[in-house]
């Protein structure tokens, strides 16, 4: 029997990227900070001249599954780590833009074969949103590991 699971060594070769959306950057920002500090302390190479990790910017959560897509079939990334914080108190459109982020993102990952992590937060507050981005907990931390694990489970895995 061969069981597969991701493992949290031996990262070296792993290539990654991150989508993060700038609406509610005060949000997304942290847990983009979260999700590099987990990154960084699993070995990732996660400085400016990074051949491991790049990032791109997007409006907001609606474009994140077309940026992930061109990400995802590039070829270049074995996993692809999504993030953006939508508020409902703030979004008369919060349903439709939380519908097309989350069905978006599941299907870059399936039709791409690629992992990509969700990682958009959908609270009803702002305080909410900010209590998962680091004044409780920072979630970025969470999808970062997320990521490494399928990235690194994919790996093991046959094609
Ligand atoms: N985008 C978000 O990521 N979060 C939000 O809370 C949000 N609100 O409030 O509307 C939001 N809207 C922008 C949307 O993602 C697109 O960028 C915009 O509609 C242009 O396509």
């Amino acid at each position: 029997m061969t069981v597969f699971e991701g493992r949290f060594t031996d990262l070296s070769g792993l290539r990654l990227a991150v989508v993060v959306a700038r609406f509610n950057d005060l949000v997304t920002a942290k847990l983009l900070s979260g999700c590099l500090d987990c990154l960084s302390r699993h070995g990732v190479d996660v400085s400016e001249t990074s051949a491991q990790l790049d990032q791109a910017w997007v409006p907001g959560s609606f474009e994140i599954p077309l940026v992930a897509k061109r990400l995802a079939t590039s070829g270049r990334y074995d996993v692809v780590i999504t993030l953006g914080a939508v508020i409902r108190g703030d979004t008369p459109h919060f349903d439709v833009v939380v519908a097309e982020a989350s069905k978006g993102v599941a299907t870059v990952s399936r039709e791409s074969g690629v992992p990509v992590i969700f990682g958009v937060l959908t609270t009803d507050t702002m305080q909410q949103a900010l209590e998962r981005a680091g004044i409780k907990n920072n979630l970025g931390w969470s999808y970062a590991l997320e990521a490494l694990e399928m990235g690194s489970l994919m790996r093991a895995m046959p094609s």
